[in-house]
């Protein structure tokens, strides 16, 4: 760990120079305008956030630390016998900006299967909730429970030094990584599996072992959660679950409270939600068709009667992309790869054949294309893992990698807390009248 972290310390001192250089010299410079209507109109294409480990294209898709998803899956370290990358390796280069070595993502790999054991009173939280609670509700109520191991909170009790904060932020990220997995199989088994809990296998990469954890021992299954931990990471700063860790870690509240503050955003149907919600659609649209095979013709109308009830077409539109989500692309070709001739995979194609001229001709939505969430369910599905409301639990595992390896540049980088000013529609009047 001592390793990693030095070497981490020392990029974190270079660039926190280079930041204050900048500022010294660039500091007044304008970078936009901000409209009215931006302000009532969620924040949309206001830039006031720095985010080191990824930047959006609109067109272009993610890029994390300037590497594309197809980069990605040609230079990140995979398993043995696997052709997928290796969440941890995008971790370490989330982490430290540069790409990782094969040593270097057994190095991770190594450090979360030391760190990765769950102490019980966080299983007995997770027990005392009624079975029929939301997995995301016990996930997040897991992670809460697993917050009296925090080291951060620990330190800054007994003073710790402003310089340290980093330090702590990343003791206390690499235990949650690690625990993380164990939290959401032990979840699934409980609400699924009758309670029939599987031993963590600490041979296995991190991704491997919770699909070994939650039952599932396919080798191409464990290949797609390497991917879906992959591609799920990070999508930069301003999303809801980004965002709302970035802002509570702001606090200095410590690395579990405020990953479980994001996780609860990611929780929400327009953001995380999405990929239960999409799965769900098609389900139902499929026993109102009377078929596991609709036609085009038989998805339009469907969509157009999901649009006529005031509803939105789930896995569909993005606050900042405008193209097709390079995630779902990622995710098409593990499809055609593993399971070519599957019915709900192919449906998934024709929605993504039917949908996007139906939003577009609609002319208000500003992107008619899929993103990561209509893809994953029908993957996960093919596999067995039928229990769409537990699918943003995967996500959340994911996320964790981006948002906490931010969380920790936060703390290195020194921010501050997050304040953004607000307004009342009354003061937005008597400024107006003013003009
Ligand atoms: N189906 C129907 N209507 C849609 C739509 C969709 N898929 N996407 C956008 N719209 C509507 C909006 O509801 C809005 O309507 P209104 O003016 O009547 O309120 C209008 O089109 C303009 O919205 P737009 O600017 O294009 O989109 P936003 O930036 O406001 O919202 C999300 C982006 C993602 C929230 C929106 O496209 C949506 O609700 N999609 C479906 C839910 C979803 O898939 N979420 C997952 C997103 C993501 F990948 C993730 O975070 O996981």
């Amino acid at each position: 760990m001592d390793l990693i972290k030095d070497r981490f310390k020392a990029k974190a001192d270079i660039a926190s120079a280079e930041i204050k250089e900048l500022l010294k010299e660039y500091g007044t410079r304008k970078i936009g305008e901000v409209t009215l209507s931006q302000v009532y109109q969620g924040m949309r294409g206001i830039t006031g956030l720095v985010t080191e480990t990824s930047l959006l294209d609109a067109q272009e898709g993610i890029r994390f630390r300037g590497h594309t998803i197809p980069e990605l899956k040609e230079k990140l370290p995979t398993a043995q016998n696997g052709s997928e990358p290796l969440p941890e390796g995008l971790f370490y280069l989330m982490l430290m900006g540069e790409l990782p070595t094969d040593e270097d993502v057994a190095h991770v790999t190594a450090i979360l299967q030391r760190r990765s054991h769950v102490p019980n009173h966080v299983f007995d939280a997770i027990d005392a909730l009624p079975i029929t609670t939301h997995p995301m509700t016990m996930y997040v109520v897991g992670v809460m429970a697993l917050q009296t191991e925090s080291s951060f909170t620990k330190r800054y009790a007994e003073g710790m030094n402003k310089k340290d904060y980093w330090d702590a932020a990343f003791d206390d990220t690499l235990i949650l990584i690690a625990r993380l997995p164990r939290i959401a199989a032990y979840i699934y088994r409980r609400k699924y599996k009758n309670s029939e809990h599987i031993h963590p296998n600490g041979m296995l990469d991190w991704a491997g072992n919770l699909a070994h954890m939650m039952g599932f021992d396919d080798h191409s299954f464990r290949e797609l959660m390497r991917l879906y931990m992959t591609i799920h990471a990070d999508h930069e700063g301003g999303n809801v679950s980004a965002h709302t860790t970035h802002l509570v870690g702001s606090a200095l509240s410590d690395p579990y409270l405020a990953y479980a503050a994001g996780m609860n955003g990611l929780a929400g149907p327009l953001h995380g939600l999405a990929n239960q919600e999409v799965i769900k659609w098609i389900f139902e649209m499929q026993e109102e068709l009377g078929t596991d095979d609709p036609t085009t013709e038989q998805i339009a109308a469907y969509v157009q009667k999901t649009l006529t009830s005031g509803k939105v077409v789930p896995g569909y539109g993005h606050a900042v992309l405008r193209k097709t989500d390079p995630r779902f692309t990622a995710q098409m070709e593990f499809g055609k790869k593993h399971m070519p001739d599957d019915k709900l995979v192919n449906t998934v194609w024709k929605i993504y054949e039917t949908v996007p001229p139906i939003l577009q001709s609609l002319g208000k939505i500003k992107n008619p294309w899929p993103n990561v969430d209509a893809h994953s369910g029908a993957l996960l599905v093919h596999y067995g893992l039928v229990e769409y409301e537990f699918y943003t639990v995967l996500f959340a595992v994911s996320r964790a990698l981006g948002v906490l390896a931010s969380l920790i540049w936060d703390r290195a980088l020194g921010f501050p807390l997050e304040r953004p000013k607000s307004v009342t529609t009354d003061s937005v009047k008597m400024w107006i009248a003013g003009q």
